[in-house]
This record gives C-alpha cells, sequence and structure tokens, in this order.
C-alpha cells in the first residue's frame, strides 16, 4: 500500500446508533475506493467490517473494526464502531484513536440518542465532528427535516455541504456547495460518478449553502474575517484553508450526504475527508504524564520526536493469538524494535506490525506517528496501556470506560466450573475491559456487571466457545438487611445436663433499636456476678455471628443496642460455648419480639428520555415502587430523577431500552437503605422459610 507522511493520513471513526448505515458506509467507501471488487451486504454477512463469526450471526457490529484504503494520496483509516448501547465501550476506546467523528444518520430516520451520546463523547476528546446522512435511496427520506433536526441538538452551525437531488428510491445525485457542481453515481453500485452542471435551482442552492460555509470559514480564523470584510468573499484556496480550520477547531460541523447501499455520494465524502479532514498533525495538542508522577509532557505528532502509542483495542484471533490495536501519536514503531510498556512498567518487543481491513492484515515495516495499525503476540501489553522509548517514558490517560448498567449474577451449568468461568471472563477482559466480574462474599454469587443483554450474551457465548464453560444467568440476590423497630427482653438458655460435663450458660438480654447507620453496640449491664466476667465476651460473640447471619430473613442485622442485664451459671457446666449458644438464643429470642424489619437498597436513578416516552417511564417507575425527585426538561429529551430499591431495579436497562426503543439511558447510584414495605418483608420472609425448610 506504500508508505505515507502524516499529513497524508486520515483517521475517523463512523459513529451513530445501530443501523443507521455505519458499516454499510464503511463497505460503500472500500467499493469506491477500489478496495473490494464486489459490495458486502449486511444481510448476506460478507461485509468486509462485521467480519467475525458473531457478527455475522447476528448482523450487526458488536466491536470497532478498522478498514483501510487509499484516497489519491491519502490514506484512510476507517474505525466503524458498534451502535448498539451495549457496546458502548468500543465506541469510547475507538474514540481514542481518532481526528475525526463522522456521525452516522439513517435518512429516513433521523437524528437518535446514539448520535448526541458520541457527539457528547467526541466533544470530550476534542474531536472535530461531521454527519453522514446516508440510505437517502429509502422511502421516505427526510434530508431537510433532520437539518432541522441536528440544528435543534447540535446548534447552528451544522452545515450542509451537499445535498441529494430526487432522493428516495432510484437515488444517485448529489449536488455540492463546494464546487457548485452535481455528481451522479454508476448504477452498478460502483461508485463511479460523473460530473454535470446543476439545474437552476439547485445551483441556487448549493450557492445559498456555500455563502454559509464561506462565512463560517471566515469566522474560524482571523485573518481570513478581515480579508473577507475587505472583500466580501475568499479565495479558493482562503476558503479551504478556513474551512480546515473551523473543522479542525470544531467551530462547525459539516453534513456531507448519500446511499451506502448503493455507493452513492463517496467520491465526494472521499474529496472532504482529504482536503478538509484533519490531518493526524491538526489535532489539539496531546497531553500525558511521566509515570509516578503528576508532570505533565506535550506529545507533539512528529515521526522525529520520541515513540508514544497507545493501545486502544484487542482482540483474541484463533491462530494469532492477541491482537494489538495501536495508534501511534509520536515516533514511529519499528519491526523488531524494543519499546517501553509505561502502563506495566516493562519492556516490550515489538514483532510484525501490520495495516489492517477488516479481518486482512498487511504487513509493514513502521507505523509512524498519526498511524493505526496492529501487532500480534505482546507479551504483556492490552487495551489501554502506553507504550513509548524507554529513556523518554510518557503515560497517556487510561480509557474512562463507561459505568455498568446491568447486573447479573452467574452460575455454571455444570457444577464444579466457578473458577473455569472465572478464570474465562478474566481472560476475556482483555478483550473488553468495559465489564466487571465481582465475586460478591455477601451473598456468595458471582456478580457480572455490564452494559446490557446482548453484551452478556456476547461474552457467554464467548466463554462457550473459547473455554468451553456454560453458564446461566439468574437475578442477582439483593443485599437486605434486618433491624428492629421495638423494644424488647428475652431469656437466652443453653443447658445440656445429661451424663458426662454438661452445658450450661444463661442470660438475659434486652435489644433496642439505634439510630440508622449507629450499628451494633454491645452493653455488659451484669452486676454482683450474676455471669463471670471472662463468659461476657463469649455472649457478645454469639450476638455478633447471629448478626451476620440474619434472624428472620437471612440478611445480616444492623443497627441493634444489646445490653447483658442478668444470667446464670454452674460452676463445672458452663463454659464459653455454652454463653455464645446462650447469647445466640437470647438475642434471636428478643428480635422476633422487636417487631423486626427489613431495609432495602435504595438507589438514585437518573433516567433521560425523549419526551414522548416520559409517560410509559413514569408509570413504569411507579410501578417499581420508584419516588419521583423531579424533572427537567434538556433539549428533546426529559430527565427523571428517582429513587427506586434495587429489588425492582432488576434489568431496568434492558425495560428501558425496549419501552423507549433503544432511546432512554439511566445511570443508578447507591443511596442508601430504606424499610421494606410489609408486604413485599412478608414475602421475602416467607421465601427464607420455605428455603429454610428445603433445606
Ligand atoms: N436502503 C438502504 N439501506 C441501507 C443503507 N445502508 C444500510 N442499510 C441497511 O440498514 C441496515 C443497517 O445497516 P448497517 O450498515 O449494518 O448499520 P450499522 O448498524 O450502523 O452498522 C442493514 O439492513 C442495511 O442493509 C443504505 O444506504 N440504503
Ligand atoms: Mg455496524
Amino acid at each position: 500500500m506504500g508508505q505515507f507522511t502524516t499529513d497524508q493520513i486520515r483517521n475517523f471513526g463512523l459513529f451513530g446508533h445501530g443501523h443507521s448505515g455505519k458499516t454499510m458506509l464503511a463497505e460503500a467507501m472500500l467499493r469506491a475506493l477500489g478496495v473490494t471488487n464486489r459490495l458486502g451486504r449486511i444481510e448476506e454477512g460478507n461485509t468486509v467490517s462485521d467480519h467475525n463469526k458473531l457478527e455475522i450471526e447476528r448482523q450487526m457490529s458488536i466491536t470497532t473494526s478498522l478498514v483501510r484504503g487509499v484516497y489519491k494520496d491519502c490514506a484512510f483509516n476507517i474505525l466503524d464502531a458498534p451502535g448498539f448501547p451495549d457496546f458502548i465501550g468500543e465506541v469510547v476506546s475507538t474514540m481514542r484513536a481518532i481526528d475525526m467523528a463522522l456521525l452516522v444518520v439513517d435518512g429516513s430516520q433521523g437524528h437518535d440518542i446514539g448520535h448526541s451520546q458520541a457527539f457528547e463523547m467526541a466533544a470530550e476528546q476534542e474531536l472535530p465532528r461531521m454527519f453522514f446522512i446516508s440510505k437517502l435511496d429509502r422511502e421516505n427520506t427526510k434530508f431537510d427535516a433532520i437539518i432541522g433536526e441536528l440544528e435543534d441538538e447540535f446548534g447552528a452551525n451544522v452545515l450542509p455541504v451537499n445535498f441529494p437531488i430526487s432522493p428516495g428510491p432510484g437515488f444517485n445525485s448529489i449536488g455540492c456547495a463546494l464546487t457548485l457542481k452535481g455528481y451522479k453515481y454508476a448504477e452498478d453500485s460502483t461508485g463511479h460518478v460523473t460530473e454535470f452542471e446543476l439545474s437552476a435551482d439547485d445551483k441556487a442552492k448549493a450557492e445559498e449553502l456555500r455563502a454559509k460555509l464561506m462565512e463560517a470559514a471566515a469566522e474560524s480564523d482571523d485573518e481570513l474575517l478581515e480579508i473577507y470584510f475587505d472583500k466580501g468573499e475568499l479565495n479558493q484556496e482562503q476558503f479551504e484553508k478556513g474551512m480546515a480550520i473551523g473543522i479542525a477547531k470544531s467551530k462547525f460541523f459539516p453534513v456531507l450526504c448519500g446511499a451506502g447501499s448503493t455507493v452513492v455520494g463517496m467520491s465526494r465524502l472521499h474529496d472532504f475527508l482529504k482536503t478538509y479532514g484533519p490531518s493526524p498533525l491538526n489535532r489539539p495538542l496531546l497531553k500525558g504524564r511521566k509515570p509516578n508522577s503528576e508532570t505533565e509532557i506535550d506529545i507533539r505528532t512528529d515521526v522525529s520526536e520520541p515513540t508514544v502509542a497507545f493501545v486502544f483495542k484487542t482482540v483474541v484471533e484463533q491462530h494469532v493469538g492477541e491482537m494489538s490495536f495501536v495508534r501511534v501519536f509520536a515516533g514511529s514503531i519499528n519491526q523488531g524494535t524494543d519499546l517501553f510498556n509505561a502502563s506495566k512498567n516493562n519492556g516490550e518487543k515489538i514483532g510484525q506490525l501490520f495495516h489492517m481491513c477488516g479481518k486482512e492484515r498487511e504487513s509493514t515495516d513502521k507505523l509512524i506517528a498519526g498511524d493505526i495499525g496492529t501487532m500480534v503476540k505482546l507479551k504483556d501489553t492490552h487495551t489501554g496501556d502506553t507504550l513509548c522509548d524507554k529513556n523518554n517514558q510518557v503515560l497517556l490517560p487510561a480509557i474512562a470506560f463507561p459505568l455498568p448498567v446491568l447486573d447479573t449474577a452467574l452460575v455454571p451449568v455444570n457444577k464444579g466450573d466457578e473458577d473455569k468461568i472465572a478464570t474465562g471472563l478474566n481472560a476475556l477482559h482483555a478483550e473488553d475491559p468495559s465489564f466487571e466480574l465481582i465475586q460478591d462474599a455477601e451473598l456468595s454469587q458471582l456478580l457480572l456487571k455490564g452494559q446490557g443483554d446482548l453484551h452478556f450474551n456476547n461474552l457467554l457465548t464467548k466463554l462457550k466457545d473459547r473455554y468451553h464453560v456454560e453458564v446461566n444467568m439468574i437475578e442477582p440476590k439483593v443485599p437486605f438487611r434486618e433491624t428492629i423497630r421495638g423494644t424488647a427482653e428475652a431469656e437466652g438458655k443453653h443447658k445440656k445436663q445429661s451424663g458426662g460435663r454438661g452445658q450450661f450458660g444463661v442470660v438475659y438480654v434486652k435489644l433496642e433499636k439505634q439510630p440508622r447507620g449507629q450499628g451494633y453496640e454491645f452493653v455488659d449491664a451484669i452486676v454482683g456476678g450474676a455471669i463471670p466476667g471472662r463468659f461476657v465476651p463469649a455472649v457478645d460473640k454469639g450476638i455478633i455471628e447471629t448478626m451476620k447471619r440474619g434472624v428472620v430473613a437471612g440478611y445480616p442485622v444492623v443497627d441493634v443496642k444489646v445490653t447483658l442485664f442478668d444470667g446464670k451459671f454452674h460452676d463445672v457446666d458452663s463454659s464459653e460455648l455454652a454463653f455464645k449458644i446462650a447469647g445466640r438464643l437470647g438475642f434471636k429470642a428478643a428480635f422476633v419480639k422487636c417487631k423486626p424489619l427489613l431495609l432495602e437498597p435504595i438507589y438514585e436513578l437518573t433516567v433521560k428520555v425523549p419526551e414522548e416516552y416520559m409517560g410509559d417511564v413514569m408509570g413504569d417507575l411507579s410501578s417499581r415502587r420508584g419516588k419521583i425527585q423531579g424533572m427537567e426538561g434538556e433539549g428533546r429529551y426529559q430527565v427523571i430523577k428517582a429513587q427506586v430499591p434495587q429489588k425492582e431495579l432488576y434489568r431496568y436497562a434492558t425495560s428501558l431500552r425496549s419501552m423507549t426503543q433503544g432511546r432512554g439511558t439511566a445511570r443508578q447510584v447507591f443511596s442508601h437503605y430504606e424499610d421494606v414495605p410489609a408486604e413485599v418483608q412478608a414475602k421475602i420472609v416467607a421465601e427464607f422459610i420455605e428455603e429454610k425448610e428445603e433445606e
């Protein structure tokens, strides 16, 4: 594929909600660039980008794939990210490798929350953004309405660069505001294009758009603005310069259009990316820091600088092993050299290097500053690690993966496979750090926390394929607490005095409730030696053990004050063990008399949904015993804050997605413990008793 200099590289990611047409756009670009000689189809499972087994089966992108093509003297690294919220981790890491985010919008569906999320994430990384409205060959397209929606959502600086001529079935032409020409694409889906003169109406439309672009270009730079004021316009060179600056600085967001399925609009897109798409040299100054220190280091994108590269993705391929996707930010990576992994603090020998196009790899002897490629068989380098020069160590920020939104408990289909699950999932974590695996000691459950059902299914399929462990998902237990509302006294008597040395201990305890969060308090109020002092700690111990195991429903007891105020003992038969047991019995006996109460964890839930789903979402929240704390409008969205018991939040992210066609999102954080309503408590207690009887 030849060598390119840094300024000849364009790295961009395709983002947007699932099914918006990203993978098909990548396929169309590759076809028009001549990388392929046949257009793959999602439905036929033969696109370059969706090449892994699960993606073909499910007809959707699951991981980001890297494809590469050459346009004139430019190399394009195209990162096709998955759109479903389950795979948001891939989006976050992809953002770390690119210089521009290309948001793909379905020309008949329009803008969606997926775009807003990707837009915000790109903004966090200071990445320039542009839109491509695809699928304009479909029935019921709405190009103008979508431009309006994008302006509403992202501001008036969303600027169309071209527009469809007769969108809908048979769509093959676009008008361009940059050249004031029309472009007609071949019907054989090769992407071949012929230029034509626009009709008077279309020309007027193109001129109007061009005037807006000209203004935006001028406003991007003080010098250009002066020329613009002076002369009333910019010449072509000044116009292009202003456009490039404005885009690189995210002053405005250009919109292009076409159709992936029929390879319409690609030449215009390619030309645009080459001329105005930021090269790695245009990105804002990247900052790292010295390992083990707060000292900041500026990273200049230049091949002559010491090497700095970031591993943004890891894939385990059969027969190949771990393949590390790397973005080089400074210097270069040469085959066979030694680098330093600043995240792991160890050396790493670099073997073969590749450029990627889907599953195809093309060997290269180096990757220069600005380029993206892969390495194989690194010793101990994983996603999120920084590779650098040993003598110029620098660490790039770790990838901030989103917090999990859904959890499930895992149980092996075959008993005894628990360890295998943990080993397998820990290995998969190197590929996908967007999930967490937690062995919950209190609940004795293995909990998987991640981004959604698809995410879980996907992980469990991999676990089965690679590690031959089958797993079922079950509802995680809720960490309830037991406590009391009243005060009561009781006797605890342990007596076994038949034959040999007996056991004897009697205690009298009083239980009182403590303010919430105060915990357990033990008061020794024995007077006159009713129980010898050496047995008192045993009573305390017996009570603590009982509290851990719970009394009425098997959950830990909290916020109780216990006063040991009397007792009986026997000179020979009393022992620590006897008093421990007596303590336990006394505590249990008093506890049930104190109007026992269950406490449940309450989560602070923040739900963001488009207005039209408000009714459904609120109704659903109240059926989940949610207490609405507030509501606030945010553009076309409503943000609802509510407190909801954890017990009712099981699979919430999934329900919300289906209730809102994937447009609703929710975050939840633990807030506090609260009383469980009586009828719910009765059910939990009954379940506990039933379970105990079964044992
Ligand atoms: N008519 C039409 N359908 C398209 C176009 N692009 C994609 N599709 C279809 O839309 C669906 C989703 O496309 P895909 O590229 O997988 O979307 P992604 O999830 O954003 O990658 C598939 O059924 C495609 O065949 C297009 O330009 N025109
Ligand atoms: Mg896709």
